[in-house]
């Protein structure tokens, strides 16, 4: 199925005639990609067709997406993660919402409240897979592409004023795309499709600079993390007999080395790079649940574990969940067991297949 079609492009142009204010949201803790997709949209919305735009999410994303904001945004940011209740009091008046990088509306945390029972417009710009087609009144969606930054760049060149033409698009919108494509693919390492190439292709030849944004994102974390991330390799690490490696990222452990969660993106994809390794997964300590990321090689279904054992879901080889206590485990202790324990019974399923 084609995601972006000259009918829904129809729609969405005549959905942004007759909106004067648009709310765009994405996923909790926002990666590169949910702000790269979301902070694209707010832009061409705002520069080109001259909209009023909210664009919000829940927790805060890491550092090396700061520079993705001007000073003055991310001042104006910072003084929301105070009193946001007038922001969320704007994003529930608009008069159209757009829904980035997440299957639907309950993946956007407690701001999915604000929507419930409203009469506005929803459009969905999204890449996982079972999307929640049903609560929007259009639907873009694709999996055979790197990132809902690469499906906005399709669904932003298909609109009547930009018709094609990448270079009509300001060159911060851009720029964030970029980001987005460049996270998700894990710096193109993984879900990368040609219509990917051609895209970054596009963005370069329009002047964003892929330099800048690989030492922002990659070359500017704060040193706990590297110390971290020596600390689990040695210590932290354990791999199942069918291959599943696994991790248990505790709040203790952040404390001691001086990191904010938001500075542990990627790390779950390092133990992929051991030969016998099929999958890795790393819980993260929240209050009475463990967050729970997932990475898989090609051949071994993340997704599938994750709705198997940890009430999740995302795309094949890369998913979330959570493992709830004590629904799903007694105490905290007994995570360990508890992933053994799936491991084998869903790599038996599965080899016997
Ligand atoms: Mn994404």
């Amino acid at each position: 199925m084609q995601a972006v079609t000259s009918q829904k492009t129809a729609i969405l142009n005549s959905l942004i005639d007759k909106a004067d204010v648009v709310s765009i949201v994405t996923h909790v803790h926002p990666d590169g990609d949910a702000l790269g997709s979301g902070l694209a949209f707010k832009l061409y919305l705002e520069q080109v067709r001259r909209k009023t735009v909210f664009f919000w999410y829940e927790d805060n994303y890491s550092h090396g997406l700061d520079f993705l904001f001007t000073p003055s945004e991310a001042e104006y940011l910072d003084s929301l993660r105070k009193d946001d209740r007038k922001y969320r009091k704007a994003l529930q008046n608009a008069d159209l919402l757009i829904c980035v990088d997440c299957s639907g509306l309950s993946r956007t945390g407690d701001i999915q409240k604000l929507f419930q029972g409203t009469k506005m417009p929803k459009v969905l710009i999204d890449h996982h897979l079972s999307p929640d087609a049903d609560a929007f009144d259009l639907c873009f969606s694709e999996t055979e592409i790197s990132s809902a930054s690469e499906l906005c760049l399709q669904v932003l060149k298909s609109l009547p004023d930009i018709d094609g033409d990448t270079s009509k698009l300001p060159l911060r919108c851009l720029t964030a795309l970029l980001t987005g494509i460049t996270t998700d693919t894990n710096n193109f390492a993984n879900s990368v499709f040609p219509s990917t190439l051609t895209a970054v292709s596009e963005l370069m030849a329009c002047g964003v600079d892929r330099d800048r944004v690989i030492e922002h994102v990659y070359n500017e974390y704060p040193e706990g993390r590297i110390r971290l991330i020596g600390h689990l390799m040695d210590k932290g690490l354990t791999i199942t007999p069918e291959g599943v490696a696994y991790m248990v990222l505790t709040r203790k452990l952040l404390r001691k080395f001086q990191i904010e969660e938001s500075d542990t993106q990627g790390i779950v994809n390092m133990p992929l790079a051991i030969k016998n390794v099929r999958m890795s997964i790393l819980l993260r300590e929240e209050f009475r649940q463990f967050r729970v990321s997932l990475r898989s090689k090609k051949g071994t279904s993340a997704n599938r574990f994750a709705v198997d054992y940890f009430h999740g879901g995302g795309h094949e080889n890369a998913a979330g969940g959570k493992l709830l206590i004590p629904r799903d485990i007694v105490f905290r202790a007994k995570a360990a067991s508890y992933i053994e324990k799936s491991a084998k019974a869903f790599f038996e399923k599965e080899d016997s297949l």
